[in-house]
């Protein structure tokens, strides 16, 4: 195949509209691509087709970038990580490509010197919300720190019509509206319409002997769906490099359209073209009970099966043979989602190309890595027999095949132990029997990891403990990062200017060097700026809040924030129960001296979850009573910001002075909120779990606000048999929270409202809101304590955000590369006139 650099028409080696840097061309692009691409004029043109233009043009300033990059990998012998991720929550691309491009200051410039509005174009970008929390946004990060790191990598997903809900609240209740992200277009993607890929699904299998007299199995599906890739670059921080995430769209093929014109079945054929096409649809939560969610399982082995085969299209294309795929490609299962994979390539590798059992197997171990993100059991993903064979009927058997040589093993190894048996069989059979997506994950990776210390631990202890005794040298811990390029430098440019000036620029990529500023923590101008700083991206959240909400908040207040999904293991309402205990004593005594507090709350039901709702509920109900009380006298405020999501994160983390990670210990594998708060000086009221632990470990015990049982005592309370009543009775202050609540005096006298949310509390209270209560009231006393004395609080404030360099993704990056995938850097050189200019 000839590339395009040996076609010399299409060598573009001079600086053009779409490559060059200097203000005229940036400025002669924005016109071009509103008049070529957009067509339209200024007189015609919307904002929207402004956002498009400049889009466009940030656009074509990776390309050149991009096309080198991936010609690069095409070559013998670079090993390409492929993190495959039923989920991307990227967020906006715009300002992070600037920044990334190092253009940012002059492309501003260059628009508002045109008489646009730099900041109302930003804000117009709709953002891809391919996510549901945590587990999505961490596969962007690691996508940013792969790129930034130079190390080849492909992030593979699926391309959803609809993310995930935008949310309204009405009369305090989430209400759902379908995200319709890609209504205006999206310059961000470009369709390979020529890599389209087919996917089988459904029908039956069939024995036979090939020529060799060799007995194979071969899949006739009754329905076939096509995988078209949409690319988007994923540009690298100060470095050439600009990865590619593929994600996939299912489309019906042409041919079943033609055969039903043929007999006649037109509607039919539309149909089926219809329920095919659903396939990439919509994200589902992660935090439902999946039974039942056949297309869950659809889309999950739709863009695994899409991505393999494009992986051994590439591997193929390099001229390599097979039996050296797994030196092309390391292979990353995010979560169990991708988990069918690893029946996938098994099938591919033995029943397409025709290789051997035990070599496959080999080839699929080395191939895949297994990265666990939850220890609560309604999330592990287990499908039922029935449901797979009528799906995947070939998957079943090879499954099949998988468990019983696996069982062999373990039958060899441990004689006599059916309970073992039974618990690392892949397919449970205690009741209905089902598919176990962990033990499938686990037994065809070479590598399976946790994402904090804490939940490594605990996994291999429990979820995973029979097969760390199997394999132990399978097991590490990779604790999870955030990028600082979006978190710090595009969320928080005021910071990251202090910073700058302080200790230069090389903190961008080198997170660690932030300990340099520990040395200016005598210096008191710089602490002046430090808390200036702060106090002026608070007061940008305020008007933010006021002109979209319309609650006024004092930005003199401490800015108390906890954004993250609704969960009952997260525990907003330990943090409303809280609120209503500094509400009582205002009412007790209201000329209390109390430290005025804003409570800032935003976050995601899924829309199935009715506790989680019914907790939405009850932060805006006491929110009306608590901010229209005049004996408050606005010493507190509590404000629920509808529809989180990225861009919204991007506001509130920079503005807090406290985070609240105060999940049930034991319950949150990670927590990356937690890492992106401390980044930017907020300090941390936390439980031990997930990387708080980790985070308290690095920033000093003196800066971290601790309460609550630890997971050990969160056992043993659970074991002894825990009463959730002994604590209301035996605690006034909670008895009277509580019995507020039941009152109906926030929900304007209906006792009946909140009942389900505090019968719960009452009589099982599984997340031991009540074991945590006065050591949570008591840790909040102390923060207001601190929050008084700013001189000392800044100290603690800027301790927290230079000790945060171990939670850069970049770490975590370099750890899965080195211990995990095998993988090195491979720079990427341009040709001169492009080199150095960004
Ligand atoms: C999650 C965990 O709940 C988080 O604690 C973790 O930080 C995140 C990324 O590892 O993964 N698992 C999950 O299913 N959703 C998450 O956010």
């Amino acid at each position: 195949m000839t590339t395009f650099e040996q076609v010399p028409v299409f060598q573009c080696e001079f600086e053009d509209d779409r490559t060059g840097l200097s203000k005229e061309t940036i400025k002669r692009a924005l016109a071009d691509n509103l008049f070529y691409i957009q067509g339209k004029v200024p007189a015609t043109a919307t904002p929207n087709d402004y956002y498009m233009a400049l889009a466009y043009t940030v656009r074509d300033r990776m390309l050149q970038r991009w096309f080198k990059t991936t010609e690069v990998y095409t070559k013998k012998g670079v090993k390409v990580v492929s993190y495959l991720s039923a989920e991307f929550l990227l967020g906006p691309h715009l300002s992070n490509n600037l920044i990334n491009l190092g253009i940012y200051d002059l492309v501003r410039q260059v628009v508002e010197e045109s008489g646009l509005d730099f900041v109302q174009l930003r804000e117009i970008e709709e953002e891809p919300g391919l996510g549901n929390g945590g587990l999505g946004r961490l596969a962007a990060c690691y996508m940013d720190s792969l790129s930034t790191l130079e190390i080849p990598a492909i992030g593979y997903g699926i391309r959803y019509e609809f993310g995930i809900f935008d949310q309204e609240i009405r009369d305090g209740w989430q209400v759902e509206i379908t995200d319709k992200w890609l209504h205006l277009g999206n310059p961000w993607e470009i369709p390979r319409l020529e890599e389209t890929i087919e996917v089988k699904f459904g029908g039956r299998t069939e024995a036979y002997y090939d020529e060799k007299c060799r007995y194979r199995v071969r899949w006739i599906p009754d329905k076939v769906v096509k995988g078209v890739p949409y690319d988007t670059p994923i540009s690298g921080y100060n470095v050439n490099t600009v990865n590619t995430l593929r994600l996939w769209k299912a489309e019906a093929p042409e041919s079943f359209e033609f055969q039903a014109f043929n007999v006649g079945d037109y509607y039919g054929a539309v149909n089926r073209k219809v329920v095919s096409e659903n396939i990439t649809k919509v994200l589902y939560p992660n935090d439902e009970l999946m039974k039942g969610k056949e297309l869950r399982l659809e889309q999950q082995y739709f863009f695994v099966s899409c991505s393999l085969q494009d992986m051994i299209r590439l591997h193929l294309q390099k001229g390599e043979s097979l039996e050296t795929f797994h030196q092309s490609f390391a292979v990353q299962l995010n979560d169990t989602h991708p988990s069918i994979g690893v029946a996938e390539l098994m099938r591919l590798l033995v029943d397409e190309y025709e290789i051997e059992w035990d070599q496959a197997w080999q080839i699929t171990q080395n191939t895949f890595g297994y990265t666990n993100h939850t220890l609560l059991p309604e999330a592990l993903e287990k499908w039922t027999l029935s449901l797979f064979k009528n799906l995947l009927p070939r998957h079943l058997q090879i499954i099949y095949e998988i468990n019983q040589r696996f069982l062999g093993q373990v039958r060899a190894k441990y004689p006599n132990d059916s309970d073992r048996l039974a618990r690392l069989s892949l397919i449970d059979e205690s009741g209905e029997k089902y598919v176990r997506m962990a033990n499938l994950a686990s037994v065809g990776s070479h590598a399976i990891n946790g994402v904090a210390a804490l939940h490594t631990e605990l996994l291999k202890r429990d979820v995973l403990g029979d097969f760390h005794e199997l394999w132990p040298e399978k097991f590490s811990n990779k604790t999870n990062g955030v990028t600082p390029r979006r978190w710090i430098v595009v969320s928080n440019p005021l910071l990251a200017n202090l910073i700058t000036r302080k200790i230069g620029v090389d903190w961008i990529s080198h997170l660690e060097d932030l300990k340099q500023l520990e040395a200016f923590i005598e210096d008191a101008e710089f602490r002046r700026e430090w808390r200036q700083t702060k106090q002026d991206i608070k007061g940008y959240l305020a008007t933010y809040i006021k002109e979209n909400h319309g609650i006024e908040v004092n930005p003199e207040s401490l800015f108390d924030v906890q954004v993250k999904r609704l969960h009952e293991y997260k525990r907003q309402h330990l943090n409303v129960l809280h609120i209503i205990t500094l509400y009582k004593r205002i009412k007790d005594n209201p000329n209390i001296e109390i430290t005025p507090r804003t409570f800032i709350f935003g976050g995601k039901a899924a829309p199935g979850y009715f506790m989680a709702k019914l907790i939405i509920k009850l932060i805006n109900s006491v929110g009306d009573v608590v901010n229209n009380d005049p004996d408050v006298r606005d010493r507190l405020k509590v404000v629920f910001l509808p529809d989180y999501n990225v861009r919204f994160g991007q506001r509130v983390y920079p503005a807090a002075d406290l985070s609240e990670q105060i999940s049930t210990a034991g319950k949150e594998a990670s927590g990356t909120g937690n890492m992106k708060f401390a980044m930017n000086g907020a300090l941390t009221i936390g439980t031990l779990d997930g990387a708080n632990i980790e985070i308290r470990e690095e920033v000093g015990e003196e800066n971290f606000f601790l309460f609550g049982l630890t997971t050990e005592q969160v056992y043993e309370l659970k074991s002894k048999g825990y009463n959730p009543w002994d604590y209301y009775h035996n605690n006034p202050q909670l008895k009277q929270v509580i019995d507020l609540i039941s009152s109906g005096f926030f929900s304007h006298g209906d006792t009946n409202l909140f009942r389900p949310l505090v019968d719960s509390l009452l009589y099982h209270d599984p997340y031991m809101l009540f074991a945590d209560y006065q050591s949570y009231i008591d840790a909040q006393d102390q923060v207001n304590q601190a929050y008084r004395d700013q001189e000392h609080w800044t100290r603690m404030s800027i301790l927290n955000a230079a000790r945060m360099g171990k939670f850069s993704s970049d770490r975590a990056i370099l750890e899965y590369c080195q211990e995990i995938w095998n993988a090195v850097p491979v720079k990427i050189e341009l040709e001169e006139y492009i080199q150095g200019r960004a």
